[in-house]
């Protein structure tokens, strides 16, 4: 490690390779990691243990965990700049998860948000997997002594947990882990779906018109901005709880093209919804078109995409052994 790397700060983020990325997780966080990642020591994990929590068809998981590299990688990340990596290459985090585990309180798992969310959507394979999801998700944070973690909304409550498990064995053993720290932006943080404004754009959605996709083409993400839910009022303007439908393509807009509010409110003024959902729609074609381009070419080079995850595993599970070495030696494992 070079000696710029020690001083800079440390950021650790991931995605399940559960379906393929949405414009969400872009705004959300991809396209944050990217503004974030020159002034940080970074990891971006492909979080595949995390993924068969949910059953998964393994070719499509196979595909999809590669493709969804080559999307990082045109998103912006930077291969050789930043630590990109399949989380089940790298054995720290299943062991470190383990050990978190016997730290991590059963009543405070209950409590989790997509713990509920996702036991409801699956009530046939409420698995423990499942349940201890945050422990896993600790680990890969905690191993890495990370400082900030780059998520959407939906994912502040995990790294609180993330927090107090941390709190919890630092009091009992010592400075062990790093505390983390949530990073959510202003506007982006929580896209929602296109059909029902109310829930979350998510990759596991059912509905695929209520969804874009980051490799979705031109044509198809145009219908589905046009077929957008709006409201029976007229006018452009925001506000989330009257209006969640124009909202969210307002929000989508503004982190789309820069423009803030107010003059995405100006520029639409008396112009009607079906100028205004176009406009979104063309804005987001634009912007997925060189990532969707890029991710193409690449997801075609298998070996390259082969050397660049096996690399990041080596350099990941560099970092990762130092602080589970030091988790086994403070709970009283004999040294291998
Ligand atoms: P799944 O449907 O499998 O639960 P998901 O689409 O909800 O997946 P995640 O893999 O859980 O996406 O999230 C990846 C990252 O993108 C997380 O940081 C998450 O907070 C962020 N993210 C996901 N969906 C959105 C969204 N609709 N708006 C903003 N950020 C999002
Ligand atoms: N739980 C996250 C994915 C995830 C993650 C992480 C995010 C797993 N491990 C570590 C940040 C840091 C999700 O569902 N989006």
């Amino acid at each position: 490690m070079d000696e710029k790397a020690l001083v800079k700060k440390t950021i650790f983020s991931g995605i399940q390779p559960s379906g393929d990325l949405t414009l969400g997780s872009y705004l959300g966080a991809i396209k944050n990691w990217v503004e974030l990642c020159d002034g940080y020591n970074c990891y971006y994990c492909i979080v595949d243990m995390h993924a068969i929590t949910v059953r998964q068809n393994p070719a499509e998981l196979r595909r999809r965990t590669i493709a969804q590299l080559a999307q990082y990688i045109a998103c912006g990340l930077d291969p050789q700049k930043n630590t990109i990596f399949v989380q089940s290459h790298v054995p720290a985090h299943a062991e470190l998860a383990w050990v978190l585990n016997c730290y991590t309180m059963f009543g405070e798992l209950s409590r989790m948000t997509q713990f509920k969310d996702k036991s409801a959507k699956n009530s046939d394979n409420i698995n423990a997997g499942l349940f201890t999801y945050p422990a896993l998700m600790a680990a890969d944070i905690l191993l890495y002594q990370t400082d900030l973690v780059p998520v959407g909304e939906d994912q502040k409550q995990h790294v609180e947990i993330c927090r107090d498990i941390a709190t919890r064995f630092n009091g009992i053993y010592g400075d062990v882990f790093k505390m983390p720290e949530p990073y959510i932006p202003k506007v982006g943080a929580r896209i929602m779906s296109l059909t029902s404004p109310e829930s979350k754009m998510s990759k596991s959605d059912k509905d695929p018109g209520g969804c874009i996709y980051i490799m979705q083409q031109p044509d198809e993400i145009m219908r589905c901005f046009k077929r957008a839910v709006t409201d029976s009022d007229t006018c452009v303007h925001c506000d989330p709880k009257s209006k969640p439908g124009v909202s969210n393509l307002m929000q989508v807009y503004s982190v789309a093209t820069g423009e803030n509010f107010e003059d995405i409110e100006k520029e639409f003024c008396g112009k009607g919804y079906g100028e205004f959902k176009t406009k979104v729609g063309e804005a987001v074609v634009e912007l997925l078109r060189p990532i969707r381009e890029e991710a193409e070419r690449l997801i075609a080079d298998k070996s390259y995409l082969e050397g660049i995850y096996k690399q990041g595993a080596e350099k990941a599970a560099y970092t990762a052994n130092k602080t589970l070495r030091k988790v086994y030696k403070k709970v009283g494992f004999i040294e291998r």
